[in-house]
Formats: structure tokens, C-alpha cells, sequence
């Protein structure tokens, strides 16, 4: 059997679209298998096969890793193809909806310009929840029905992974499955069960197929779990609802990274993109333990990639894509053990090439001049970005981000008496407990970087940029309890915090200002919090005409307003329940049963810590990297452990480069 390409449907028509060449596929290392390979390989069997969407556009979506990853681990396998498909901008689906002779052109992958629709599998990866609508206009382009309820044995199994699939309920009715957490493993095993159902003759149809998976603990078919309410609105339990289906779903951990050595095989995109480096992760999870963060919490434990493999991704990456730029990518790079002996070994092999280095997610307290200095050899000295978030001390502490007005000013000195010029700080605004003074603080730090800065250099062309974004509480983080700030109290403190930058006309021209208002965080919000009703709510704002969400000038909060009043009518509950609410300890969350490893107990602990924070307590958690472990719960109950070096080894010069 084969598919047919859409392409020579397609082809005529690319003219009349923007930036065609995102459509056409073919980059350097992809990927186009026989729609058969198994028949064709020494395993035999039946072909799996999946299409994978980062659910944005091309230039977004292309250099997702996470995706990079599982299309290269996938058809490493001979009985696997797995193609890729992206966002199609609204020209396009115009384009497509009104199609031929044939009818519309069906969402295809940009490989082998095979329908989506035609696969076993469709695993989409959300980063963000903002892509949740572009997930339905694919389905929807595709000819696979919305819902999953009303799917048959034709249709592929849609599976939801990435960040924002740790809380995958308001997506429930559209997705079969959600996977937590790592991917490379969980997508080998779901391909294996894949092929064995069909290698039987598709037994007990999708249904089965379903079972078969949700079986193994690590993923989640949500159709077998049923939510009751309770008179208020809230929930009143989660359970299985069919025999043999675990109560909680785990998530899944990659431990020794250097067995995973991907993307091996980096995809070099046709068409700009917003990153255009070859980038490595250096280690995945974080226990610094900042109390907003979602990342950190549910890629825990901290699992590091040895000097030495880091050494060999980044030789081969380079070698095989032709990318000048290297990127060290974690959630916090310079808390890398062996940091140092990376930066300098790679500054020394690289010296006098093309191939610049960065290091994106410094801490101020892990930053060293040292470390920038071997980072910026080959390279311009860019602006250095930190991110304190909260502008006062106590703020700091009340999110658990130990850094003080001091450490702060003691790095900018020595950064720019170094010769760096720009200093970017990243704040959040609508922090539990934050009042406008404390929003106000932003400013004064400011100023003093920039004073500092013109101290310590006796230059005046210093630059500072705030940069400040609405604090949005996420699900498995000691925040998840909490209640957010309304976008109108989020725009009022914005303004004046501006308006007293505004007015300093000593530091106005030296500070630059960029921030969101506050409205698309609560839409985020929503999102991020929301249980199986706000579903509903998604599929109104689709049909409304709703796409491509997290890009300013594609949202509109009325729209998603409106169709929040119809989506809830009925339920008793409102977008301000979802948002603005605070919950308490005996509210069952709509996650629940998802486990990220986290103790129930421990993030409410941590919680009651912000609080006491907040009151002038000193309480400070501290990285368990380097501390005893503070049972947080994540390696007991994931069988996992803090993976950290040194290995002593050092990165020698290739002979060759
Ligand atoms: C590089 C990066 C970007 C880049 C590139 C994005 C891109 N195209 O990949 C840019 C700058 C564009 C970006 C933008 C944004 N980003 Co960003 N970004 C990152 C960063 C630094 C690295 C992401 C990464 O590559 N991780 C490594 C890969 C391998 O991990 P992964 O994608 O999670 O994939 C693994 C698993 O999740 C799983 N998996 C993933 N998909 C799937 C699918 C299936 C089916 C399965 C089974 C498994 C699976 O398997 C993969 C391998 O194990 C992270 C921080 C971090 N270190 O994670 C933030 C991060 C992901 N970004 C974040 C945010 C908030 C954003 C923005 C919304 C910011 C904004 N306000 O505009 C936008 C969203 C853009 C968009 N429309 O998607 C947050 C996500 C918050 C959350 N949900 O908790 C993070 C975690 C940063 C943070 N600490 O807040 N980002
Ligand atoms: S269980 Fe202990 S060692 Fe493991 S991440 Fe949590 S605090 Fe750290």
C-alpha cells in the first residue's frame, strides 16, 4: 500500500502563499521513508508510522528540539517513519480549504507530503498551551474528527506530549493520549505496542489499541477516567473507569543522557527561523526549586550530559549542519558542574573558526566573568540577559529566587567594566503577595545598574532592558494554588512602573522597556489551570475563527471572552474560578492524577514557605544538587537521582575540526 503525495496538488498553488518554501520540506539531514520501510527491512512487520507536529509555524516550530529529537529516534528504527507537519499560516489554509477537483488539500507533512491523516500516530508537542487551537485547525484540515470519541480505526491515535501535557484536561476530548515527561523512550514503546496490535490484526480495534497503552502507566488515555463535579463547580474525584487502569499516570524520566546523544542529525531549516544555531542540551531538570517555574519542577531531577559527550554533540552537530552557532541549552547553563573546563575547552577548539558560542539561562549567582569571557572569544559581545524576576528582595524570596540587589549589581559591575555594554533583566509582574511597591523596585534596580555600569566603565552609552511578563501559575509548582493577578490590576502596576522610568530623566534614555499587558496571561491562565469544561471553550474560539494564539497579532481576548460565556454557560463556573481564584489544600486539582513525582505535601509545604516568605520569615529552599535532598519526592517516587559530575574530564582539541 502507499500514499499519494499532495505535493503535485500543492505545487501550483505555492505561488499565491507567503513564504512558500516553509511547505516544501527537504532540509538538509531530513527524512523521507518508503511508506512501507518494514516490508523493505531486516525487522519486517508492519511499518508504525508517525506524523509529528509542533503546533506553530514553521519558523517557530522548525528548531524545536523535542520534536528534532523523536523524528530522528523514530526512524533511526527501519520499521518506523515518523514525518513532520507545522502550522500552516492562514493563507494557506484558505488555499487548502478550497483545494481542487478532489476537494480540499488534507494538513500533510512537509516530508513526504503525505496526508496526516494516513498515519498511525499524530504526536503534537506543546511547549505552550497557546498552540491548543492550532491542534484543532490541524485536525481539522487533516479529515480527523475533533473529538476523540468520534474517531474510528481509520484515523490516527493523537498523543499529546511536551510541557504543557502535564496538565493535558482541557485538551482531554480532542487528544486519545498525553505523555508526560521525557520522550525518547515512551515513543519507542508506544511504536512497539503499535506494531504488535497490528502485527495481530488490530485485535478489540482502537479501543484496545488504547487499553494496550494506558496499561503501562506512562500514558494517558484520559477517555478512561472519569471526572465528577461538585456542586460548586469544583471537582469532586478523578477515577479509572474500566479495569486493569492505574490510578495515577507517571511521568516518564530519561536518566543518562549520554546514551541520548540527539539530535545527532540537526535539521537545517529553508526558511529563516527564530533560532539558527545548532544547540545542545547540556542537562535536563532543575532543583534551584523557584517556586513559579514549571519546568523546574517537573523535569526533576537534574541528569547531566558529561563533558565529553557534550564535546562530541557539538563536533558533529556542527560538522553536519553547518551551523557557525552553538548554543548550550538547559534550564539554568552555567549550573553545569563542569561549565568552565565546556566553555574553555570549546572556546579553544573553536578559537579563529566561524563558530561562536552561547549560553542562553544564566543565573546572576552561577554567571562569572571568566565564563562570559570564554563565551564571547569568537563571538560579539552580545547583551547578557539575567533574569531576577522579582524586583524587590522580598519578593525573591517569596518565589524562592535567592538572588540578592547586591550579587545582581556585583555582575553587571564586572560585566561591564569588561567591555559588555547592554544588561537585559527579565521580571514577572502579578508575583502571590506582590504589591506596587514592589513592582516599583524594578525601576529602582534599574537605575542602579545603569549608574553602577556608568560608574565602573566611565562610559555613558550603558543600556539596560526590562523586559516584564505577567505571572502566570502553573500546574506541579507550589504556585499551583494561587490566585492571579487580573489583567487590569496587571496593566495598572505596568503603567506605573513605566511611568516612573518615564520620569526619571537621568535613566530614561538608558533603560528600555518592553512588556506584555496583561490580557493574554489570563487566557494562558486558563489554559494552564483549566479542567475538561474548558475544552469546550477552545473548540468555540477555534470555530470563531482562533488561531495561531500566542502571536499578538493573530489573539483577541474578546473572542475568547465570548466564547468562554458560551463554553461555561451551564457549568456554574467562570474564566475569574479558573484564574483569579485561590484554591485550597482540599481541592481536588484537575492533575491530580497525573504524577510529576512531586509530593502533594511538599509543594504545599512550600507554598505555606512563600507565605511565611511574604511575612518576613527567612526561609530559603536550597539546590539539592549540593544539599542534602529535601524531599521534594521526585526520586523516590520516579526511581530517579540527581546525576551530576565532576568527571574530571577535560575537552582536548580535535585534530581535526
Ligand atoms: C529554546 C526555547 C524556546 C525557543 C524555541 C522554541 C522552539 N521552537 O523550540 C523560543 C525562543 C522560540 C521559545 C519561545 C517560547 N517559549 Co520557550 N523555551 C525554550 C527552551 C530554552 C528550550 C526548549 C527545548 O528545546 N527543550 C529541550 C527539548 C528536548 O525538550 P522538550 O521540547 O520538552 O521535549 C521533550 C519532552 O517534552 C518530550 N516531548 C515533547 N514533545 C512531545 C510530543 C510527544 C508526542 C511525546 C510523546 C513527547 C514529547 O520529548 C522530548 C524529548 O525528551 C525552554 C527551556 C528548557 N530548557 O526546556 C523554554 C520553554 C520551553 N519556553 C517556554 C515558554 C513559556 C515560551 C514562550 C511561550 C515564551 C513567550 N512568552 O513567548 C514561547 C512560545 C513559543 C511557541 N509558540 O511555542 C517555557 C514553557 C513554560 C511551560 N509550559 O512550563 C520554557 C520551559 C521556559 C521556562 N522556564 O519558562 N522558547
Ligand atoms: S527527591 Fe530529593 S534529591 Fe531528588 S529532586 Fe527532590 S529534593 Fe532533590
Amino acid at each position: 500500500m502507499s500514499v499519494a503525495s499532495v505535493f503535485p496538488r500543492l505545487e501550483g498553488k505555492l505561488p499565491s502563499v507567503q513564504k512558500p518554501i516553509q511547505y516544501v520540506g527537504g532540509e538538509l539531514n531530513s527524512v523521507v521513508k518508503d511508506w512501507d520501510c518494514a516490508a523493505s527491512s531486516e525487522t519486517g512487520g508492519p511499518t508504525v508510522r508517525w506524523a509529528l507536529m509542533y503546533p506553530d509555524a514553521y519558523e517557530v516550530g522548525l528548531p524545536n528540539q523535542g520534536v528534532q529529537i523523536l523524528y530522528e529516534v523514530l526512524n533511526e528504527r527501519d520499521w518506523i517513519l515518523a514525518e513532520r507537519t507545522y502550522s500552516v499560516w492562514p493563507d494557506m489554509e484558505q488555499v487548502m480549504r478550497t483545494g481542487d477537483e478532489q476537494g480540499p488539500i488534507p494538513q500533510f507533512t512537509v516530508d513526504g507530503h503525505r496526508p496526516v491523516g494516513a498515519f498511525d500516530l499524530f504526536g503534537l508537542s506543546f511547549s505552550t498551551e497557546l498552540g491548543y487551537t492550532n491542534m484543532l485547525n490541524a485536525l481539522d484540515l487533516a479529515g480527523i474528527p475533533l473529538h476523540a470519541a468520534d474517531r474510528t480505526e481509520d484515523h490516527p491515535v493523537v498523543i499529546a506530549g511536551g510541557h504543557a501535557a502535564f496538565n493535558p484536561e482541557p485538551i482531554a476530548d480532542f487528544v486519545d493520549a498525553a505523555v508526560l515527561g521525557d520522550g525518547e523512550e515512551v515513543v519507542l514503546a508506544i511504536s512497539d505496542v503499535v506494531r504488535e496490535w497490528k502485527a495481530e490484526d488490530r485485535p478489540g480495534g482502537r479501543e484496545e489499541l488504547l487499553r494496550r497503552l494506558a496499561v503501562t502507566g506512562n500514558i494517558y488515555v484520559p477517555r478512561f477516567y472519569d471526572v465528577a463535579y461538585a456542586a460548586d463547580g469544583s471537582i469532586e474525584a478523578v477515577v479509572p473507569n474500566r479495569p486493569g487502569i492505574p490510578f495515577r499516570v507517571r511521568k516518564h524520566t530519561l536518566m543518562d543522557l549520554d546514551q541520548w546523544p540527539y539530535p545527532a542529525n540537526p535539521l537545517v531549516p529553508l526558511a529563516e527561523t527564530v533560532h539558527e544555531r545548532f544547540s545542545v542540551e547540556i542537562f535536563r531538570g532543575c532543583t534551584r526549586g523557584c517556586r513559579f517555574c514549571q519546568a523546574g519542577m517537573i523535569t526533576r531531577p537534574v541528569r547531566e550530559r558529561s563533558i565529553e559527550t557534550i564535546g562530541a554533540m557539538v563536533e558533529n552537530g556542527i560538522r553536519k549542519s553547518g551551523f557557525e552557532e552553538v548554543g548550550l541549552l538547559s534550564l539554568s547553563s552555567a549550573d553545569h558542574t563542569e561549565i568552565g573546563e565546556v566553555a574553555k575547552g570549546l572556546a579553544d577548539r573553536y578559537e579563529g573558526t566561524n563558530v561562536s558560542l552561547s549560553l542562553p539561562s544564566t543565573r546572576v549567582d552561577a554567571f562569572n566573568i571568566t565564563l562570559a569571557n570564554e563565551f564571547s572569544r569568537n563571538g560579539r559581545r552580545s547583551g547578557l540577559t539575567f533574569a531576577p524576576e522579582g524586583g524587590s528582595e522580598r519578593m525573591r524570596k517569596v518565589i524562592n529566587k535567592m538572588v540578592s540587589e547586591e550579587d545582581l549589581i556585583r555582575t553587571v559591575a564586572a560585566a561591564y567594566s569588561h567591555g559588555w555594554r547592554q544588561v537585559k533583566l527579565y521580571f514577572m509582574v502579578g508575583l502571590p503577595t506582590e504589591t506596587d511597591e514592589d513592582v516599583l523596585q524594578v525601576a529602582e534596580l534599574a537605575k542602579r545598574v545603569i549608574a553602577t555600569g556608568r560608574e565602573v566603565s566611565g562610559r555613558n552609552d550603558i543600556r539596560c532592558t526590562v523586559s516584564i511578563g505577567g505571572f502566570v501559575p502553573k500546574p506541579h509548582t507550589p504556585f499551583q494554588w494561587a490566585a492571579q493577578l487580573d489583567h487590569e490590576a496587571t496593566d495598572a502596576r505596568l503603567k506605573k512602573l513605566r511611568d516612573t522610568v518615564r520620569d526619571d530623566k537621568l535613566f530614561a534614555r538608558a533603560i528600555g522597556f518592553r512588556y506584555h499587558d496583561g490580557k493574554p496571561g489570563i487566557v494562558e491562565g486558563l489554559l494552564s489551570r483549566g479542567d475538561r469544561r474548558v475544552g469546550r471553550v477552545i473548540e468555540e474560539v477555534w470555530r470563531d475563527g482562533g488561531r495561531f494564539d500566542g502571536w499578538s497579532e493573530h489573539f483577541s481576548y474578546d473572542r475568547w471572552m465570548e466564547a468562554a460565556g458560551r463554553g461555561l454557560a451551564g457549568t456554574g463556573v467562570d474564566v475569574d474560578w479558573y484564574t483569579t481564584r485561590e484554591r485550597d489544600y482540599d481541592e481536588v486539582l484537575p492533575w491530580e492524577h497525573l504524577d510529576s513525582g512531586l509530593d502533594k505535601d511538599w509543594l504545599w509545604g512550600d507554598w505555606e514557605d512563600a507565605l511565611a516568605a511574604a511575612d518576613g520569615a527567612d526561609i530559603e529552599i536550597e539546590d539539592c544538587r549540593w544539599t542534602p535532598c529535601y524531599d521534594c519526592g521526585v526520586c523516590p517516587e520516579m526511581g530517579t537521582e540527581i546525576q551530576v559530575g565532576p568527571t574530571g574530564q577535560t575537552l582536548l582539541p580535535l585534530s581535526v575540526v
